[in-house]
């Protein structure tokens, strides 16, 4: 067991080198202040130039309301900041794009399937489906494009990241409310965790359903970056799961926040901070997530060989 693991990290470690450095190195605070400075100093010039071009830009955007600066203030304090929402005709869009298009088990390019067969996916995979999501999005549907490269939310990018925004990624899944394996739980972070997917990087979340309870609401702690709860000295800097008893004994009610609302609903998270899925017990929860860092390590899209989708329902 132990020996497959090593050979699974130094498979890894040959694969994706840079990757895997900035995981060991990412998850000490130190780090996160030192190298995000640096990328400041060094970048500041081209960040100023995009700075003015997002603001003459800002026209064109769909947030042009949208008070970027106090978005970044909150995120910065608290690891999440509300107020996005997305035009009713744009998660109208979204959502017929979700209705014709098919979405994946796993995330798994060979277990496609269109919404509405779903009953039969789950009869060909032989489980229930927790989550599946939709893939190659950026190419098929021209709303994401046009989101992952919004002026107002490239200008929170710069603000919040101190230095050039990558946009790294786009994810958008359906969690169904399925009585599901504690390992698919696990699997599909429905259990706290931090994420370490760069020295700075945030995501924007919007919800695409309406999320009311038993409806899989994102949760996350306040005020919880680089604060996780410890076994023990070396503990604060593992990355494991943490069960919710762990996480309210650590943090009082008010700063774990189950994030509710109607389709539309947006919301910034540094997902550094503690935060887990909700596994559905009633609807559906579609979700969209756009995540943008200081280097793209390319493991964080959705983008998969044309060639190689399956379909299996
Ligand atoms: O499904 C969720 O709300 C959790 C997703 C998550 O952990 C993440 O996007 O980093
Ligand atoms: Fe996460």
């Amino acid at each position: 067991m132990a020996q497959s693991k090593l050979a699974i990290l130094l498979g890894s470690l040959r694969r994706q080198p840079r990757y895997l450095m900035m995981r060991g190195l990412a998850r000490f605070s130190f780090v996160r202040g030192m190298v995000p400075l640096c990328y400041g100093v060094w970048q500041r010039r081209r960040l100023n130039a995009l700075l003015d071009q997002l603001v003459d830009e800002k026209d064109q955007s769909i947030f042009k309301d949208i008070d970027g600066d106090r978005l970044v203030a909150d995120l910065s304090r608290d690891g999440v900041a509300f107020g996005l929402r997305l035009p009713d005709d744009v998660v109208s869009r979204l959502r017929q794009f979700a209705d014709q298009a098919d979405c994946y088990a796993d995330r798994d390019a060979t277990k496609g399937f269109p919404l509405r067969k779903r009953a039969a996916a789950e009869k060909a995979l032989g489980k229930p489906v927790l989550v599946a999501q939709y893939l190659n999005t950026l190419a098929a549907c021209p709303d994401i494009g046009k989101l992952a490269s919004d002026p107002v939310l490239k200008k929170i990018a710069c603000l919040y990241l101190k230095g050039i925004p990558r946009f790294v990624g786009v994810n958008m899944w359906w969690t169904f409310p399925v009585d599901a394996s504690r390992e698919e739980r696990d699997r599909h972070a429905h259990f706290f965790h931090r994420d370490v997917d760069d020295f700075r990087f945030f995501k924007f979340f919007f919800y695409l359903t309406d999320v009311v309870d038993g409806d899989g609401a994102h949760v996350c702690v306040l005020k919880s970056q680089g604060k996780p709860p410890v076994r023990s000295f070396l503990d604060r800097w593992n990355l494991r799961r943490y069960t919710d008893q762990e996480v309210a004994a650590t943090y009082p009610g008010e700063q774990i926040k189950v994030i509710q609302g109607e389709a539309g609903t947006g919301f910034v998270e540094d997902t550094w901070c503690l935060h887990k899925g909700s596994t559905p017990t009633s609807t559906p929860r579609l979700l969209l997530q756009l995540q943008f860092a200081l280097n793209d390590y390319g493991v964080m899209h959705d983008v998969r060989d044309a060639a190689r989708l399956k379909n299996i329902a």
